[in-house]
């Protein structure tokens, strides 16, 4: 059994978790799972034992190595430790923890660093799909320092812009894994898709809330809790997900109107919390959602014209812009956002 494995612990993003080279894991996933189980201190509401935050948002992991793939630096496959149960899953791609990818690998010699700055093209192993962070790199070290913000953090951090592309049907196999805009779940009407996340994109107000909600609200409302549970278990085959009782996807975007200036307001489940912010690829997801006419999200949704749109989405603790990229038929072919990381500890955990 192996008890302790050499770690990086960062921010990625609004969320948080340990950085691993996969030569420093168990090769075998079950040994590997169990390991990390035991590292965040789960299966535990407070993860009192381990590392984990009593959050999925500060309970993930990253594992990282060189890649052999033409074009790509390194390998990312992402792992969400689930707090209150045994699991571990690698059915979802995380973009926040995705932010701290490329200065760990910098950090640990996979990437060499350019002056200045220095991409770092990812293959994200959840989902077959490729991203370019850019990561600071004055004197050819990694940074962390700088004056960009993201909310949902406090302070300012060394940028790190990141660029997907193509990354519709990541998990689903099509934007729309039922071929559909809007459907009807349960009565309520719901656009299932994927451009990088799997989401049910559906109206606040169609579940009785507001959409405005903050998050300890959200997640003291039991009653619309199990409608979302249930309308997510019903969906999971239709995404081509299978049975998703065991899985954090798909996730679960509440949208209403914008209200403070930005194109549309979201309150998601990930998928039994309320996020404190969005997650990246589900903001993603739900800004592609707003261009489909005729969507839940296009309902609620101010989207700006032209080719290139910057999409500002409100969540509960402020806003994530995604600039979205369309084609001559208006698809979505690449995804922009800002994200900020830190390293917090590099050292040796034991599990
Ligand atoms: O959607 C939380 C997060 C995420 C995922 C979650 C994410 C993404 O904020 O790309 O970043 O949805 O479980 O870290």
């Amino acid at each position: 059994m192996s008890d302790h494995a050499r770690c990086m612990w960062m921010r990625g993003g609004t969320s948080k978790g340990g950085y691993f080279l996969k030569d420093d894991l168990p090769a075998d996933p079950a040994a590997r799972d169990a390991f990390l189980l035991r590292v965040m201190g789960s299966p535990d509401p407070v993860q009192i034992d381990g590392m984990g935050g009593a959050d999925p948002l500060t309970s993930k992991v990253a594992v990282v190595s060189k890649s052999a793939r033409e074009g790509v630096d390194v390998d990312y496959l992402f792992l969400q430790v689930f707090v209150d149960q045994a699991l571990v899953s690698s059915a979802q791609n995380c973009g926040n923890i995705l932010a701290g990818v490329g200065p760990f690998a910098i950090e640990r010699g996979l990437v060499p660093a350019q002056q200045g700055e220095t991409p770092v093209t990812i293959y994200m192993e959840n989902t077959g799909q490729v991203a370019v962070a850019t990561v600071q790199t004055p004197g050819r070290c990694a940074t962390y320092e700088g004056d960009a913000a993201i909310d949902g953090v406090p302070g300012t951090h060394a940028p790190v812009p990141t660029e997907f592309r193509d990354t519709a049907g990541s998990t689903c196999g099509a934007l729309l894994p039922t071929g559909k805009a809007v459907e009807l779940v349960n009565g309520v009407p719901v656009t299932l898709i994927d451009n990088g996340m799997p989401c049910v994109v559906m109206k606040a107000r169609d579940l009785g809330i507001t959409g405005y909600e903050d998050r300890d609200t959200l997640d003291a409302d039991s009653a619309l809790k199990e409608r979302i549970e249930a309308i997510r278990l019903a969906v999971g085959e239709r995404m081509n997900l299978g049975d998703v009782t065991k899985k954090s996807v798909p996730k679960m975007m509440l949208v209403a109107p914008p209200r403070n200036g930005g194109a549309i307001s979201v309150r998601s489940f990930i998928p039994h919390r309320a996020h404190a912010t969005i997650g990246v690829l589900g903001a993603v997801s739900v800004t592609t959602a707003c261009l489909i006419p005729g969507s839940p999200a296009a309902d609620v949704a101010e989207v700006p014209t032209g080719s290139r749109k910057t999409i500002s989405v409100e969540h509960p603790t402020g806003e994530l812009s995604c600039v979205l990229e369309t084609n001559e038929a208006g698809e979505v072919v690449s995804a922009a956002l800002l994200r900020t990381a830190r390293k917090l500890m590099d050292g040796v955990v034991f599990g």
